[in-house]
C-alpha cells in the first residue's frame, strides 16, 4: 500500500537525484514543462531530432513521449528514443494526447504503445480507452463526454498494454492492473491551465527515475501534484488563472512531506 508519507519520500528521492528527464513533447506545453519539472527538483532536456534522441534517451533518467503536436518526423524520433531507452532500461512514460480526436493521432498512438515498452501511459479516460480500442468520446485533447467505470477501464489498459496505466480527471485511477489506487487530490482550476497534464505525465517521469517499483512511483507523483495544486489554489486561485499557475509552479517547489502528510489522500481499491 503506497502511503503519503511514502509519496514523500519519493519525492525528496527526486529532489535529492536531480534525474535528467528527456521529453519529447509537444510545442504548446515545452517551457511549462521545463519550468515545472525545475520546479519539482528534475532536471529536463528536450531534445527532438532523430540523430540524437537515441544518445540523449540512453543518459536519462527518463524518457517521456507525448504526441500533442505530432508530425511525422517527430514520431519516427520517439519510435527511436523509445528503443534506444528499452535497451539502456530507462524507464518510458507515454502522454497520448488527443488519441481518439484524429485517426492519425488514434493509429500512432497505438503504434507507441505497441513498439515500445512503457513503464506508465496518464491520460484522461478517453484517450486511455481509445489507445485500447474502447469507444469514449473526445473533443480535441479534452476528455469530452462520456461515464463509465473508470477504475475498470484502467485495469483493463493495464493487462492489455503490459503497462501501469494512470487516467486522470477529477479523481486520478492508476493501477498496474493487480493493485488500483484512487488518488483524491488535485483542483479544478488544474483544468483551465493548459499543459497540466502534459506536466503531469513528465513528473511521473521524474519519479519513475528515482523509484523502480513504477506504481508506487506513479501514485507518489499523482499525490504530489494533486496536493500543490490545491495550495496553489488556496494561495491565489481568486486572483485568477494567471496567478494560479505561477503560484502552482511556487508550490511545485515547495511541498515537502508535511504537505503531503497533512492533504494526500490516496485509496486502494479492492
Ligand atoms: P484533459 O485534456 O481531459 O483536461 P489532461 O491531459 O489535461 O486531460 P487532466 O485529466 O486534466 O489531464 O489531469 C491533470 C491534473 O488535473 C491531474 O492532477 C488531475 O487530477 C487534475 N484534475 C483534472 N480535472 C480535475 C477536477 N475536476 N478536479 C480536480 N482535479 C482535476
Ligand atoms: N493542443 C495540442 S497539445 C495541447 C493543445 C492545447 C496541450 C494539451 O495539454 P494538456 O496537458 O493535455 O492540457
Ligand atoms: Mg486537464
Ligand atoms: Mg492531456
Amino acid at each position: 500500500m503506497v502511503n503519503n508519507q511514502e509519496a514523500a519520500s519519493v519525492l525528496q528521492k527526486v529532489r535529492q537525484a536531480n534525474p535528467l528527464v528527456h521529453n519529447i513533447t509537444n510545442v504548446v506545453v515545452t517551457n511549462f514543462t521545463a519550468n515545472g519539472l525545475l520546479a519539482l527538483g528534475a532536471s529536463p532536456v528536450m531534445a527532438y531530432a532523430k540523430e540524437e534522441v537515441a544518445d540523449m534517451a540512453k543518459i536519462a533518467g527518463a524518457l517521456v513521449l507525448n504526441i500533442g503536436t505530432l508530425h511525422p518526423e517527430e514520431v519516427e524520433a520517439m519510435l527511436i528514443a523509445g528503443k534506444a531507452a528499452n535497451e539502456a532500461g530507462v524507464p518510458v512514460v507515454f502522454d497520448p494526447v488527443g488519441a481518439g480526436a484524429t485517426p492519425y493521432r488514434t493509429e500512432t498512438a497505438r503504434n507507441i504503445a505497441a513498439a515500445v515498452k512503457l513503464s506508465v501511459i496518464r491520460g484522461n479516460a478517453a484517450e486511455i480507452a481509445n489507445v485500447i480500442g474502447e469507444t469514449w468520446k473526445i473533443k480535441g485533447v479534452d476528455a469530452g463526454e462520456g461515464s463509465g467505470d473508470v477504475v475498470a477501464l484502467a485495469e483493463k489498459a493495464a493487462a492489455q498494454l503490459q503497462t501501469v496505466v494512470a487516467i486522470t480527471g477529477k479523481d486520478d485511477v492508476v493501477t498496474d492492473g493487480k493493485t488500483t489506487y484512487v488518488i483524491h487530490n488535485g483542483h479544478p482550476l488544474l483544468t483551465k491551465v493548459t499543459g497540466t497534464g502534459c506536466l503531469l505525465t513528465s513528473v511521473i517521469g521524474a519519479f519513475a527515475a528515482v523509484e523502480q517499483d513504477v506504481l508506487k512511483a506513479a501514485a507518489a507523483a499523482l499525490i504530489s501534484y494533486g496536493v500543490a495544486a490545491e495550495i496553489a489554489a488556496g494561495e491565489a486561485g481568486e486572483q485568477g488563472l494567471g496567478s494560479f499557475q505561477i503560484a502552482f509552479l511556487n508550490a511545485l517547489s515547495r511541498i515537502g512531506a508535511e504537505e503531503i502528510g497533512r492533504y494526500g489522500r490516496i485509496e486502494q481499491k479492492g
